[in-house]
């Protein structure tokens, strides 16, 4: 078996996904995700100009040499738009594996660990009541954990928040230029301890709760914010600060024991290797679409299994249904998973596009057992919508300098 021909698609269902579709001279094809928020056409250049012309006349099979050539065997290593190359490729090719075998891709990483795939929901609201009638309408559903975000008074924009009250994601859907929003660290501190001594107050234990700080705190902002959520036994603390310098986490390690959690864009190993050693962190939260793929990730886990860090992939709606199924193969196998982010299938121009039988029973995922990944990718839909430019927003304080997402 032989790859015949690699196709890059682009498509715009309310957001822009980019997916891959590795065929064979055997007629068995493969599907990738490669969506890069707001870099959507360079990696879709990058697959067609530098990766595809090098994989035609390969066998499919031999996953981790070709995971390998395009990741060591390059000058260029790492970052985000190599790495999301490589995952689209290697999710396919998994996809392959799986196909051919007449198996789902977990049984080929290990087979089950569990029954099904424990997820949080998503509770965002305009004020802390708003925030806590969505979070008890997730409870209702039968999600036992939720993230609680809610809108900062005073700042004119929260981000995940609008003013008109549309869902989070919207916010990235339609935005050719980088709309500007505005942060302050003390309006933020005066509403999220109120937040979740309301939860508790409200919930009690009936769920676990989680927060994501967007990489807006510095660490020692990050470390007090940790130890005023510590009455509320917070599930974890998200990216409270940026971990370039992996170091950053030390300090907020040392002062805290509200658990931490980060990694969204998290490309390899190196990138949280510190984090995960020096065991600063509890959960590990890299997507396979933007880590290399299932491959880059296994990579990842059994790292962090050894240092009794969980995994928690990203979940959000710039990772396309592909990336989420890819997700799924792996949390059901892997042993050390802790729980997967889930805002929905997507809206019906998505599900139009991306069709899987995976299904949501009480806040867990049932896993496909379809051979392969268990998504199709409709190409005459997908064609129906045209990629359009659109950007996640730019953070700057109160006084105009630039701060960080
Ligand atoms: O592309 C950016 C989004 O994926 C991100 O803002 C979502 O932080 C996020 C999350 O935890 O889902
Ligand atoms: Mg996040």
């Amino acid at each position: 078996m032989i790859i015949q021909d690699i196709k890059v698609f682009v498509t715009n269902p309310g957001r822009n996904f980019v997916t891959v579709k590795v065929i064979t001279d055997e007629g068995v094809y493969g599907l990738g995700d490669a969506t890069v928020n707001g870099r959507e056409m360079a990696v879709a250049t990058y697959l067609e100009e530098h990766v595809k012309p090098c994989l035609i006349g390969r066998d499919p099979h031999k996953i981790e040499d070709i995971w390998q050539y395009l990741y060591m065997g390059v000058y260029w290593r790492r970052g985000p738009i190599t790495m999301a190359a490589i995952a689209a490729i290697d999710m396919a090719l998994w996809d392959i594996k799986g196909k051919v075998a007449g198996l789902p891709v977990y049984q080929l990483l290990g087979g089950k660990c569990r029954d099904g795939v424990t997820l949080y929901a998503h509770a965002n609201g305009e004020t802390i009541e708003d925030t806590l009638d969505k979070a008890a309408q997730c409870i209702e559903q039968g999600f036992s954990a939720v993230r609680l975000q809610s809108a900062i008074p005073g700042l004119s924009e929260t981000y995940g928040v609008l003013g008109d009250k549309k869902d989070y994601f919207e916010l990235q859907g339609n935005r050719p230029l980088p709309p500007e929003q505005d942060w302050s660290t003390s309006k933020y501190f005066d509403l999220v301890p109120e937040l979740f001594a309301k939860a508790k107050e409200r919930f009690g234990n009936k769920a676990k709760f989680l927060h994501d700080t967007h990489s807006r705190l510095t660490p020692i902002e990050s470390a007090k914010l940790g130890k005023m959520l510590e009455p509320y036994n917070l599930m974890f603390l998200e990216d409270a600060s940026i971990a370039e310098n992996q170091e950053n986490y030390k300090l907020i390690r040392h002062h805290t024991t509200t658990p931490l959690a980060l990694g969204e864009t998290y490309n390899t190993i190196w990138d949280c290797k510190d984090l995960i050693q020096n065991q600063w962190i509890d959960y590990i939260r890299s997507a396979a679409t933007h880590a290399g793929g299932i491959t880059g990730m296994k990579k990842i886990a059994d790292f962090a299994a050894v240092y009794n860090v969980r995994t928690a992939p990203h979940g959000a709606p710039d990772l396309s249904p592909i990336c989420f199924a890819a997700h799924m193969h792996l949390n059901i196998s892997t042993h050390n998973f802790g729980i997967q982010e889930f805002v929905g299938f997507g809206n019906e121009e998505c599900q139009s596009i991306f069709k899987h039988d995976m299904k949501l029973e009480n806040g867990m995922i049932l896993v496909s057992d379809a051979p392969g990944l268990g998504v199709e990718f409709d190409e005459q839909e997908a064609a129906k919508y045209e990629y359009k430019r659109s950007y996640l927003p730019v953070s700057r304080l109160e006084d105009g300098t630039l701060w960080h997402w």
